[in-house]
């Protein structure tokens, strides 16, 4: 009979771990947010707040020329470049974001997102680039489509991208433009939808997000960035009342610019001729990466309520169209605080 208790006791114990737990899901537990590098991955109770604050930094290095690693002298080759010397070499982009959550009922959680863009990009003639400044502003609704009792929940994301990054930003020339890569933000107006999926069980929590961003109309300097497709899947584990673990696969695939940028059809030659970074068929990319993640939320003393977040990422595989630096790594540092 003892046997048969501690059984039954066995069985319990690992269905629980694979069942959803009793009762709504919830974001009042570490894995109760996904991944930093997830937005809108959550939403609110009416009249809740959330400020955040994101820190994230990618390197780039060497060339890719599709999957496949290439040199320089083979890019000059193979695309009819004047020389090597202009094509990039390696580059760094860091960028600053803060956001705000408003819970407007149960049904609506409203969010913003401003970035500040530090980009710094060296050439083969070890000459470099650098831009900065604010990016594009970023306004969503989160709409609860369902919540279940067991811990399941999907909503849908709205949202729209203002034109507020410069794309218009220069060489310390103050003449010639920066490589499309290089600016600040789209120019346009994009539609930003998506469909996030959570689910949680008592020690365990998982999320999927699929997404895009659809660029409307061209920009003031006659091109559009390409469309962009994200999906990401995630699952975290968590390891007391204030850790937790995770890990994230995650997908994305942004066309080519469509249109071109009017400095670059004026003076071709000391651009599309001299740098992959200014040909339209050479921007965008598919980039699927695996990340793992460290989220810590203090439950006891002054800091109650906040919430500090780690997380590195590494491709798993990369396609770029034409010629392109290849992604290194991405780290990303994220502070949340709800009331
Ligand atoms: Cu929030």
């Amino acid at each position: 009979m003892k046997k048969l208790t501690t059984k039954l006791l066995l069985l319990a114990t690992s269905v629980s771990i694979l069942n959803a737990h009793e009762g709504p899901w919830t974001a009042g537990r570490p894995d109760g947010h996904a991944p930093i590098t997830v937005m809108g991955d959550h939403m609110h109770a009416m009249g809740e707040w959330m400020l955040s604050y994101r820190f994230m930094t990618m390197d780039m290095e060497g060339l890719l020329d599709g999957s496949s690693g290439t040199s320089a002298a083979s890019a000059v080759t193979n695309y009819g470049f004047k020389d090597m010397m202009m094509l990039p070499k390696e580059m760094t982009m860091d960028m600053h974001m803060l956001g705000a959550m408003y819970a407007i009922s149960d049904k609506w959680t409203l969010m913003g997102m401003l970035n500040y863009l530090d980009n710094d990009m060296t050439m083969q003639n070890d000459m470099s680039m650098e831009s900065n400044g604010l990016g594009d502003l970023k306004l969503s609704g989160l709409y609860d489509l369902a919540s279940w009792d067991n811990g399941r929940r999907v909503h849908l994301n709205v949202g729209i991208s203002a034109p507020t990054g410069a794309i218009d930003e220069r060489k310390a020339d103050g003449t010639t433009i920066l490589p499309y890569g290089m600016q600040l933000g789209s120019g346009t107006w994009d539609f930003l939808p998506a469909l996030t999926f959570l689910g949680q069980t008592d020690n365990y929590s998982w999320g999927a997000q699929v997404g895009g961003a659809l660029r409307m109309g061209d920009n003031d300097r006659d091109y559009s960035l390409g469309n962009r497709f994200d999906a990401a899947l995630w699952g975290g584990r968590k390891l007391s009342d204030s850790f937790s673990l995770s890990a994230k696969f995650d997908y994305f695939s942004q066309g080519e610019v469509d249109g071109e940028d009017k400095y670059v059809t004026a003076k071709p030659m000391m651009t599309k001729n001299m740098s992959s970074g200014y040909r339209a068929d050479h921007q965008g990319r598919d980039l699927s990466t695996f990340g793992l993640g460290l989220n810590y939320y203090c439950r006891n003393g002054i800091f109650k309520g906040h919430r500090l977040a780690l997380e590195w990422e590494t491709p798993m595989s990369e396609e770029v169209n034409g010629v392109q630096l290849e992604t290194d790594s991405i780290w990303s540092l994220g502070w949340q605080y709800a009331w």
